[in-house]
């Protein structure tokens, strides 16, 4: 991740918040894997840990859209309200921002590039420290979150591209 795409990956930690980034590699196109991510009206394809989404405001493909997604049961959270902040077909980046729900991620906002020349997808994000919590176990909890998501979408992104990928 460098130059124009790294900027959007740095993200200003204020007093009590937290902020890190996970890398994934993935043996697919950068458009096979964009083509997944891009879809922000539907988390559910390769985020796991959600068990439904519906859009509360816009059609998902324009900044300002809203999503409510509900989680699977076990976790410290029932549901969130997120804002779709950036989509750039161009460039592969999607950013949303968490704006309600019932969980303990105030104020989180995330930024999911896909990067072609490194084959290589990258999540970053800044969220506040709950009360109660350290910035490690925030990290922790919130990187193993995203550390999911990218290895699900990977496993994803490549059935995709074997499926289409020419036999000789
Ligand atoms: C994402 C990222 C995160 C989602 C978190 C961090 C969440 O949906 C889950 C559990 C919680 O306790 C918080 O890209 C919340 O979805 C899985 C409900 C927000």
């Amino acid at each position: 991740v460098r130059g124009e795409v790294a900027r959007y990956h740095e993200h200003a930690a204020g007093a009590g918040q937290c902020c890190s980034a996970v890398v994934q590699a993935i043996a697919a196109p950068a458009e096979a894997v964009w083509s997944v991510v891009r879809r922000f009206d539907r988390p559910q394809a390769y985020k796991h840990f959600i068990k439904s989404c519906r859009l509360v405001d816009g059609d998902g493909g324009a900044v300002g859209s809203v999503r409510e997604v509900r989680v699977v049961s076990g976790l410290p959270g029932t549901c969130s309200r997120e804002r779709l902040e950036i989509l750039d077909d161009e460039r592969r980046v999607l950013s949303f921002r968490i704006v309600g729900g019932e969980h303990r991620l105030a104020n989180y906002r995330s930024v999911t590039t896909v990067n072609e020349v490194a084959s290589t997808v990258a999540e970053s994000y800044v969220v506040d420290v709950p009360p109660g919590n350290t910035s490690e176990e925030t990290r922790m909890f919130v990187d193993t979150i995203l550390r999911c998501n990218l290895q699900s979408l990977a496993r994803m992104a490549e059935e995709v591209a074997l499926a289409v990928s020419p036999v000789s």
